[in-house]
């Protein structure tokens, strides 16, 4: 019944409307952040995307915060790198989920990020994911998990996601015969090359 992409949901809501409102504290940030929107994609979750800085755009990052539940989000991602302040203040301005991602820094490989994000004080909770490109995709996975609570067709591309993962790493049972099959093919090609 549910459509996500469709014109209704079951629960009534406009859909194609964002759900999850994936913020980052820089445009430098999106290089990780778009594995998160790309992952939303595959699984057919709306979303929106906005540079939202704590520290070069506080008043914007309350109103973002302040209102997303108001605009129909359900779950707020925010990445952010170094002194990651972004998640930790958008949490204490909404009671919507909201999940960390923190962004790899040059100076310390992101453990900064890491430890801002996730050690909050108790009373204002980040999910905190793992640093980069994998926290990322992890993030928008966990808001999809939370999404699927309410909307099923969530919960099932969630499902058909996690099969198809499986098969894959299933069909690939040798990572000796796949980097031979590489070579092979590579050297193939170089030949193929060398005749014409
Ligand atoms: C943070 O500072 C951002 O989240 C970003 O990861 C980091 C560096 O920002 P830029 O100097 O690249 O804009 O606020």
């Amino acid at each position: 019944m549910e459509r996500i992409k469709g014109k209704m949901t079951a629960s009534g809501e406009k859909s194609g409307e964002p759900l999850v409102g994936i913020i980052m504290g820089s445009t430098s940030d999106w290089e990780t952040m778009e594995d998160a929107a790309n992952t939303l994609r595959e699984l057919g979750v709306p979303y929106e995307t906005r540079v939202v800085s704590a520290h070069r755009t506080p008043d914007l990052l309350f109103e973002y915060a302040a209102s997303a539940e108001k605009r129909g989000i359900a779950v707020i991602i925010a990445g952010a790198g170094g002194a990651a302040h972004l998640p930790g203040m958008a949490a204490s301005k909404t009671v919507l989920p909201v999940l960390g991602v923190p962004v790899e820094s040059k100076a310390l490989k992101g453990l900064d990020s890491l430890l801002s994000i996730a050690q909050m004080p108790g009373g204002i909770p980040v999910g905190t994911l793992a640093i980069g490109k994998a926290g990322a995709i992890n993030a928008a996975l966990l808001a999809a998990a939370i999404l699927g609570n309410k909307h099923p067709a969530i919960r099932e591309a969630l499902r058909a996601f996690r099969i198809a993962q499986t098969k894959k790493v299933l069909s690939q049972p040798d990572p000796a015969a796949a980097a031979r099959k590489a070579l092979n093919a590579m050297h193939a090609q170089l030949s193929g090359k060398k005749k014409k």
